[in-house]
C-alpha cells in the first residue's frame, strides 16, 4: 500500500513527542539536520512565549533510516521535551506521585479544556491541555520534515509567508515565489512586506501589555507538482478536501481558502476561472484556482492559506467557572505567547507537505525513490503529448 501514514503521541510536559512514519519508499535522502531546520524555524517569530526560551528543540531519528537514507521500513521520530525535568512529579506516570491539590479546575475558553474534561471523564484540566496543546505541532512539523525531504527527491518544493497579523496586511511584491520565501526566512514574522512586519510588531508589543493575543493569516505554496495528484471521482480522494482537513487539524486554524478562496465567490465567472493554453505542454496565465481544479492538481502551483485565531491564553483572564463549585471565576492562566503565526506557518507547510507526500505516493506508488521516478516521468511524457 503506497500511502505516507503517521501517528504522533506525547503531553507538553510529557518527557517527549514521538511520531512513526509508515508508507516511505527507500532512498530518501534524510538527515536530521535539515528536519531541525524547520523545528528551529517553528520556535522562532516575534511574540513568542517563555516556553520556547527552555527549548531547543531537535529531533532524533531511532528507526528506518541508515546512513542518511530510508530504508523502506517506518521511521520512528523523537522530539525531547527540554521543560519535562520541571514536571517530573506533576507529568509522572507512576500513582505515587498523585497530587489531586494541584488540579486545575478552571476550564480556559477557546480551548479544548471544557468539553475535553466532559468528553473523557475527567476531573483535572491538566489531562486534556497537555494533549490538546500546539506543542504537539513540533513533532508534526518533525514528520513534515521528512515529507518535505521525500518531495525533493521529485523536485516539489513548499515554503510560504505570513499574510496577516492582528488585522495588519501584507503586500507582497511581485516576484517569484522563491525569492519571497528567502525574504520571509529573514523576517522576525515572516512575512515579505517590511513595513507590514513592523506594524505586525508593534500590534505584538501592543497586545502583549493589554494581556491580549493576536491572529492571523498564513498562506503556503507547492512547486513543482505534476497534474493529477487526487481525484474527482469521491469527496475522500479530493485533493483539496484532504488539505483543508490538515490544515484544519492545526490547532487554533479555524479557515481555509485554496487559490483566491472566497474572493471567488464575489467575481463573475469570466474572472475567476483559469484559461487553458499550450506551450509545450498544457498551462495557465493565471491561478486563481491555486493549481486545484476537480479536486486534482492541475500543474500550476498549488496556493493554500490558514486562518489562524488569537491564542486563548490570555494574560487578562477571560471569565469562566470553576468545576468544582460552579461559580464564576477568572480562568486559570497557564504560560503563552501573544502571537505564534510565523510558528503556525511552519506547521501549515508541514502538514501540506505530509499530504502532498500522500497523495504523490498513491498516484505514483512505488518502494523505491527509483521506481516512483521512472513513474513520474512516464506519466509527465503521456500528458504532454496528450
Ligand atoms: C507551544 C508550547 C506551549 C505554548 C504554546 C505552544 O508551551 P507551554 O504550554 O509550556 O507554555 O507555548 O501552546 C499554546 C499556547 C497552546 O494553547 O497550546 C509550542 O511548543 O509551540
Amino acid at each position: 500500500m503506497s500511502q505516507f501514514r503517521y501517528l504522533t503521541a506525547g503531553e507538553s510536559h510529557g518527557p517527549q513527542l514521538s511520531a512513526i512514519i509508515e508508507g516511505l519508499p527507500s532512498g530518501v535522502r534524510l538527515l536530521a539536520d535539515s528536519v531541525n531546520l524547520d523545528l528551529a524555524r517553528r520556535q522562532q517569530g516575534y511574540g513568542r512565549g517563555g516556553r520556547m526560551k527552555i527549548e531547543k528543540d531537535t529531533v532524533d531519528l531511532l528507526s528506518g533510516v541508515r546512513w542518511g537514507e530510508t530504508l523502506g521500513s517506518p521511521v520512528t521520530l523523537v522530539v525531547k521535551n527540554r521543560d519535562w525535568e520541571n514536571w517530573l512529579e506533576k507529568m509522572s506516570p507512576l500513582s505515587e506521585h498523585r497530587d489531586d491539590s494541584s488540579a486545575v479546575t478552571r476550564p480556559r475558553p477557546g480551548h479544548a479544556d471544557l468539553s475535553g474534561v466532559l468528553k473523557y471523564h475527567l476531573d483535572d484540566v491538566r489531562n486534556v491541555l497537555e494533549r490538546s496543546s500546539a506543542r504537539e505541532t513540533a513533532v508534526r512539523v518533525a514528520v513534515g520534515g521528512v515529507a518535505k525531504a521525500l518531495l525533493a527527491e521529485f523536485g516539489i518544493r513548499i515554503g510560504g509567508f505570513v499574510t496577516e497579523v492582528g488585522g495588519v496586511t501584507v503586500s507582497a511584491p511581485q516576484e517569484p515565489i522563491e525569492q519571497l520565501w528567502l525574504r520571509a526566512a529573514e523576517s522576525e514574522m515572516f512575512c515579505c512586506d517590511p513595513l507590514a512586519e513592523e506594524k505586525m510588531k508593534s500590534a505584538i508589543d501592543a497586545a502583549r501589555d493589554a494581556g491580549d493575543t493576536l491572529g492571523g493569516v498564513v498562506e503556503v505554496q507547492v512547486l513543482g507538482v505534476p497534474s493529477g495528484l487526487g481525484s474527482y471521482v469521491h469527496w475522500d480522494r479530493k485533493l483539496d478536501a484532504r488539505l483543508a482537513m490538515a490544515l484544519m487539524s492545526i490547532q487554533a486554524i479555524k479557515g481555509v481558502e485554496v487559490g483566491i478562496g472566497f474572493e471567488a465567490a464575489r467575481r463573475p465567472g469570466s474572472r475567476v476561472h483559469d484559461e487553458i493554453s499550450y506551450k509545450e505542454g498544457y498551462c495557465r496565465d493565471t491561478n486563481n484556482a491555486g493549481g486545484i481544479e476537480g479536486g486534482m492538481t492541475n500543474g500550476e502551483p498549488i496556493i493554500l492559506r490558514a486562518a489562524m485565531k488569537p491564542i486563548p491564553t490570555l494574560y487578562k483572564p477571560l471569565r469562566s467557572v470553576d468545576m468544582r463549585t460552579h461559580e464564576v471565576f477568572e480562568a486559570t492562566v497557564e504560560r503563552s505567547d501573544t502571537c505564534a503565526v510565523p510558528a503556525a506557518l511552519v506547521v501549515a507547510e508541514a502538514v501540506v507537505a505530509i499530504e502532498i507526500a500522500n497523495a504523490l505516493l498513491e498516484k505514483f506508488g512505488g518502494d523505491s525513490v527509483t521506481e516512483i521516478k521512472r513513474n513520474i516521468e512516464g506519466y509527465v511524457e503521456q500528458i504532454r503529448n496528450a
